[in-house]
């Protein structure tokens, strides 16, 4: 519930948000980048390594079997999270770029050859773009990108209209990081699948604000990072339907990833281990789990109404200043907010309010072609989390007029 007893209580357990920043309370608007940790996700890293620590899958003393228990009940945490239909279908990965990598790898040794086509979005961010770049390059398939409107909404009419027989595979983002657009996924999987193309979704914006179920989706992969919803950096998720999961090749060998291993020839292991080659971030795939539980415990439906509001909130605060441009004007957003303010370079901007202990990030927020598409260097972006208030949406306010006065 949306109280503001609640709204006190959750930034409390958010230590790192009762510091000063430059001698300012710290106002955290770069939650897009990456969000920060509540204590019991710390503690949980803490624990690990005065009580768990030891390498997983392998070991038949007690200690090795705690951990791997906890890593493996972490699976199932993170599985239930998504609504997965079983925990075999969650691979841990790095974060969202290693899910995309390992399936883009895969799918150009096995499924991409020459004269196909696959398609992405013109919002993508650089982690969606490149590794499917690598791919069309070993493959010789060619990459298509479905076009958007001034207004940061994607013309999905006119790409549905072309897929067809060559068209291997879409990825396309949930939510754009730097827009924050909230594309229509389930439409397009529905259209994608009736052609029986499969369908990747980069979900790293959606599913730390959002509920996110993939098998309402019926998405065939889920990729997303844990660093952005309170768990640990180095963590994340690829999810796969099993179908897809037992014929995509490996990304990477070694231990852990194989059923036997001569000279002569390896077989690999069962999903999920054939792409968990190597000791994994075992104290951070804990954490992660915290991270899970903390969201449920709050729910995520409160926090996507919470952070609803503060985007509503800032959109009228930051309106009311003189010579601000948004970009990104889509009537389905999450809590994203992007701007130019005229006669400002945003790095500038950045850097006076980091000054008065306001965090936000500039640039093109690795999202080079959306600042193209815009004819512009990049823009100050303000993402919220729950935990953010209207208070600091009212200093971000004051700060840009102070930020305007001093750089015009
Ligand atoms: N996809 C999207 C939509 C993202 O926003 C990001 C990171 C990634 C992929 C990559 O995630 P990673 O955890 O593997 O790095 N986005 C941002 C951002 O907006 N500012 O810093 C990182």
């Amino acid at each position: 519930m949306i109280t503001e007893e609640n709204i006190t209580h959750w930034r409390s357990q958010f230590p790192i948000l009762q510091t000063q920043v430059n001698g300012k309370p710290l106002v955290y608007f770069d939650n897009a980048a990456s969000s920060q940790k509540p204590q019991r996700v710390i503690d949980s890293i803490v624990h690990y390594y005065t009580r768990l620590n030891s390498n997983v899958h392998r070991g038949v003393h007690t200690l090795s079997q705690k951990a791997t228990d906890a890593y493996e009940e972490a699976r199932t945490a993170l599985a239930g999270f998504i609504n997965a239909p079983e925990k075999e279908c969650v691979i841990f990965t790095k974060g969202t770029t290693d899910s995309i990598n390992t399936v883009a790898s895969g799918f150009s040794q096995a499924f991409l050859k020459a004269g196909d086509e696959m398609w992405i979005s013109a919002m993508e961010h650089h982690s969606n773009i490149v590794p499917w770049q690598m791919a069309c390059e070993r493959s010789g398939a060619k990459l298509r990108i479905i076009p958007m409107d001034d207004t940061g909404t994607l013309l999905t009419e006119s790409f549905l209209n072309e897929l067809g027989a060559k068209t291997k595979l879409i990825a396309i983002t949930h939510v754009s990081n730097s827009l924050g657009t909230v594309n229509p996924v389930k439409e397009i999987i529905a259209k994608a699948h009736s052609l029986g193309i499969p369908v990747l979704v980069d979900g790293a914006q959606a599913a730390p604000h959002m509920k996110v179920d993939v098998v309402d989706l019926d998405c065939d992969f889920y990729c997303f990072s844990g660093h952005k919803m309170y768990a640990p950096t180095g963590t994340g998720v690829l999810y796969g339907k099993r179908e897809w999961l037992e014929k995509l090749p490996p990304y990477q060998g070694g231990g852990d990833m194989i059923e036997t291993v001569s000279f002569e020839h390896t077989s690999y292991n069962v999903i999920p281990f054939k792409f968990e080659a190597g000791t994994p971030n075992i104290e951070g795939v804990i954490a992660f789990s915290e991270a899970v539980k903390f969201i449920q415990d709050i729910g995520i439906e409160t926090i996507h109404a919470r952070e609803a509001q503060l985007l509503a909130y800032a959109n009228k605060k930051l309106a009311e200043i003189e010579g601000i441009r948004f970009i990104g004007t889509a009537k389905e957003k999450s809590a994203v907010v992007s701007f130019l303010l005229d006669g400002s370079h945003p790095y500038d901007v950045g850097i006076l309010l980091d000054k008065m202990g306001i965090a936000v990030r500039t640039g093109h927020h690795c999202t080079q072609p959306v600042m193209d598409f815009f004819k512009i260097p990049g823009t100050i972006r303000a993402s919220f989390a729950f935990y953010n208030t209207e208070t600091e949406i009212d200093l971000l306010a004051q700060g840009l007029e102070k930020a305007k006065r001093m750089l015009l």
